[in-house]
């Protein structure tokens, strides 16, 4: 059981957007917990605002301090709570483009936690100084700029809460697919055996395990040599080594 909490003033978007087909299902069956904390709830401005100028001038609003290291510590408490003292304190994660970049290493080494904490934030960012108390984990999606951190939240949740057992039916799918050996996934097809004059790899018609498994395993070859040059090198180097 894997517990996700998100700072963020959007919680309906990202309930609505995590709690659908396999996420929603795995949900439902407890093998993951979604929890949306409201920041805005822990404002202590009497008109809700959670935002001001910043100093120095410039071009729009930053998130304050104050109600997002009150959100993250309400969080955090209660874990403390639930755990006992010397469970250690959950991994903050601040979604930006500032970040080390994504990939499926850092998804897997994230899904060995009990809980995430994933603080988004809006407007042009957040008070550097509530970063500095509260963020462990800096991460991005990639090079370009979005209006808010929740999608990126999401990405990062629906890449990790896969790779926690039971969420996947199949439980071996989940790294035998792309990047689990960090080559590309092969072509696949599904009936009818012809579509649009185009007829299924006749290999995989065969009934010869072995020799679809080779098959899959050439193709994957191939695609990531032509796609993906990077990922090609870094699979012969590893080949070498071993
Ligand atoms: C992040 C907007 C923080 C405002 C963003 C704030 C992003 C990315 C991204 C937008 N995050 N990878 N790319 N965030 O664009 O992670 Cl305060």
């Amino acid at each position: 059981m894997m517990n996700f909490h998100i700072l963020t003033l959007f919680p309906e978007m990202v309930m609505q957007g995590l709690h659908t087909s396999i996420l929603g299902r795995a949900a439902e069956r407890e093998y993951i917990s979604i929890e949306a904390v409201n920041i805005r709830d822990y404002t202590l401005d009497k008109h809700g605002k959670v935002d001001d100028y910043t100093y120095g001038g410039g071009a729009g609003m930053l998130m304050q301090a104050q109600p997002v290291y009150d959100a993250c510590q309400a969080v955090q408490e209660r874990l403390l709570q639930r755990n006992g003292a010397n469970a250690g304190r959950a991994r903050v994660i601040y979604v930006t483009p500032q970040g080390r970049t994504f990939n499926q290493s850092i998804a897997q080494e994230l899904a060995q936690e009990d809980d995430l904490i994933f603080l988004c934030g809006h407007y042009e960012g957040i008070d550097e100084r509530v970063l500095e108390e509260i963020v462990t984990d800096e991460i991005s999606i990639g090079d370009y700029v979005l209006t808010g951190g929740e999608l990126p939240a999401m990405v990062m949740i629906d890449a990790i809460a896969r790779l926690v057992p039971g969420v996947l039916h199949n439980t071996d799918s989940a790294v035998t697919e792309s990047f689990g050996d960090g080559l590309l996934e092969y072509p696949q097809y599904s009936r009818p055996e012809v579509w649009h004059n185009k007829k299924v790899p006749a290999v995989l018609m065969s009934g010869d395990h072995a020799k679809v498994d080779a098959w899959r395993m050439e193709q994957s070859i191939m695609r990531t040599k032509e796609r993906r040059p990077d990922l090609y090198e870094a699979y012969i180097a590893r080949m070498e080594r071993n």
